[in-house]
């Protein structure tokens, strides 16, 4: 096939397989017209090809920052081919036409991910030229072929081989890949220069991880779902522009059926509530989701303990539930879950053995989601794989509040009753607050040896969760006398304080601040109850 007609123009900060692809156009008689860095490279490589500058007759100019900007490259990418006066104005100006333009542009965000860059740095990095040349071939798309990612340029070769040409449907599905690469490289510049302080000339832009803030609003579709939160609705599922590391949209599944809507709403319930238990400090934790709301959640010597104590909680519920796991699921762990039914697993890992185990409940939607790259100690929410807000829509208009990532520790608790807590009451008392934070409002959870008892959840009324927490646990079969309970808002009668005593509570985790703290505060004491106040609400709605 001799293709001499047609010319190239390949410019590419990121070199990966530039030159297999220089090779294969150059194989099929196309002309290779370059610039700098990358002419200099197919020319070592032994290709013919011409550098821009030679070209417009323009050197490269202001140190590369005016490589291409110039009508003798712009004309000839925009030249509709099927009009005679685009034609005459090209053989007027003498400019050739362009029929493929590879392009990958300056690492701007690669750039402003490491450490120690610059202002100074990050600006030199902003590519224009690049997503110049990229808009006006990807506008003439019906006649100019846009490679913006190595990932493309085995199937456009393949393509010209073939048929000559690259293929309409090629072409517009390249634009429209274009158009995303472009529009992606301009909300990271935007969401970068907006997210720092302005630093002194010459002085490093803090450490800050990638893209930690937001992401102008930028969503990437993933996929569409069969249905909504029910079969008449239509959905879809997107993820931030920059997820979080270790966030349940990064997740890779392993086997089972397609992630409904409802799937995916209750696995990101149970996966950030199990995410709030540190596999390294705290050990093996389980959370079994049913309706966006853990019905058991347990810390254990190991996975499959850990999940033993959770079902316990309320194995009615569990049924169909939702189960993660904040350390990898082993053998064990594999085969006590696979004794129900659960609609998703999430865990940050899987022994083969267990995967082998799991492979039997082939409907299961089995979700792994690494941790390696979530920092505890990181500079930003973002870097500790949480996220930076929380979105909900209300009809035509949208509310946004930076999410709910308070943790609160021993030492923040004010002990306001005359009994105190004792060490293990704490530790309980900790992990209720944890896991209350999960459970929407009205939250009460009862807890006791690192697991929950009882769960009231949703409800208009504090002192129904109280009622119903307790006769769950009943129906579990489960013990309340001497457990501990949270709340995630104030009591603001003494009322939901003596239901929680006559259940058997003996401590109480709640954030006080209401008007009748005092009143609250005297049942418990009258009760014999120890209460800690938080000074944090954490209403979920
Ligand atoms: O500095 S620019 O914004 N000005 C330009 O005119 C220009 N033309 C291409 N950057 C420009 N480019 C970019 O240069 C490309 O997007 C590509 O990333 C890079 C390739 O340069 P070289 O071939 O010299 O390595």
């Amino acid at each position: 096939m001799n293709l001499s007609h047609l010319s190239a123009l390949l410019s590419v900060s990121d070199k990966t397989g530039i030159v297999d692809l220089a090779q294969g156009l150059h194989a099929l008689g196309i002309k290779l017209l370059s610039t700098g860095g990358t002419a200099k490279l197919l020319a070592e490589a032994g290709l013919p090809v011409t550098e821009v500058a030679e070209h417009t007759g323009f050197p490269e100019m202001l140190d590369g920052r005016v490589k291409t900007l110039h009508p003798k490259i712009h004309g000839g990418l925009l030249a509709r081919r099927d009009l005679a006066a685009h034609r005459d104005a090209l053989s007027t100006h003498g400019i050739a036409t362009i029929d493929l333009l590879v392009v990958n542009l300056y690492p701007f965000e690669a750039t402003v991910a490491k450490a120690g860059c610059t202002l100074g740095d990050a600006i030199e990095n902003i590519d224009i030229g690049g997503p110049a040349m990229v808009r006006s071939a990807a506008k003439n798309w019906n006649d100019v072929a846009v490679l913006t990612d190595a990932g493309q340029y085995a199937g456009v070769l393949a393509e010209l081989r073939a048929h000559g040409a690259v293929q309409r449907a090629t072409r517009f599905a390249l634009a429209v890949a274009a158009f995303n690469r472009i529009s992606n490289y301009d909300a990271a510049i935007s969401d970068y220069l907006s997210a720092i302080d302005l630093p002194a000339d010459d002085a490093a832009v803090p450490a800050r991880s990638a893209f930690p803030a937001q992401s102008n609003g930028r969503f990437v579709k993933l996929q569409d779902l069969r249905y909504g939160e029910n079969p008449h609705q239509q959905a879809a599922v997107y993820r931030d522009l920059h997820p979080a590391p270790g966030s349940l949209v990064t997740a890779k599944q392993h086997q089972g059926k397609e992630l409904s809507y409802n799937n995916l709403a209750d696995a990101d319930a149970a996966w950030e509530a199990v995410k709030a238990f540190d596999g390294a400090s705290d050990g093996p934790a389980c959370v079994i989701v049913k309706h966006a709301n853990p019905c058991g959640v347990a810390l254990g010597a190991t996975a499959a303990a850990a999940y033993a104590g959770a079902f316990a909680t309320d194995p009615t519920s569990a049924f169909g539930g939702i189960i993660a796991f904040n350390v990898p699921v082993d053998a064990a762990a594999a085969e006590a879950v696979s004794k129900q039914f659960m609609e998703v697993l999430i865990a940050p890992g899987y022994s083969a053995e267990a995967l082998k185990i799991l492979a039997a409940k082939a409907n299961t939607r089995v979700l792994e989601i690494p941790l390696d790259a979530v920092q505890r100690d990181g500079a930003t929410p973002w870097a500790r794989g949480q996220n930076a807000q929380d979105v909900k829509r209300i009809g035509s208009g949208l509310l946004i509040q930076s999410a709910d990532n308070a943790v609160i520790a021993a030492a923040d608790l004010k002990v306001v009753t005359t009994r105190k807590p004792t060490p293990a009451q704490i530790t309980d008392l900790l992990f209720a607050w944890k896991v209350a934070k999960f459970v929407k409002s009205n939250a009460i959870v009862f807890c006791g040896g690192g697991r929950t008892l009882g769960v009231g959840a949703g409800q208009m009324s504090r002192l129904d969760s109280v009622r119903i927490a307790s006769i769950k646990a009943q129906h579990a079969g489960l013990s309340l006398q001497g457990a501990v309970v949270a709340s995630d808002a104030f009591f603001p009668f003494r009322d939901g304080l003596d239901v929680l005593a006559d259940a058997g509570a003996s401590a109480v985790i709640q954030p006080g601040g209401s008007m009748r703290d005092e009143e609250v505060i005297a049942a418990a004491n009258e009760r014999g109850v120890a209460m800690v106040f938080t000074g944090v609400r954490h209403f979920r709605h």
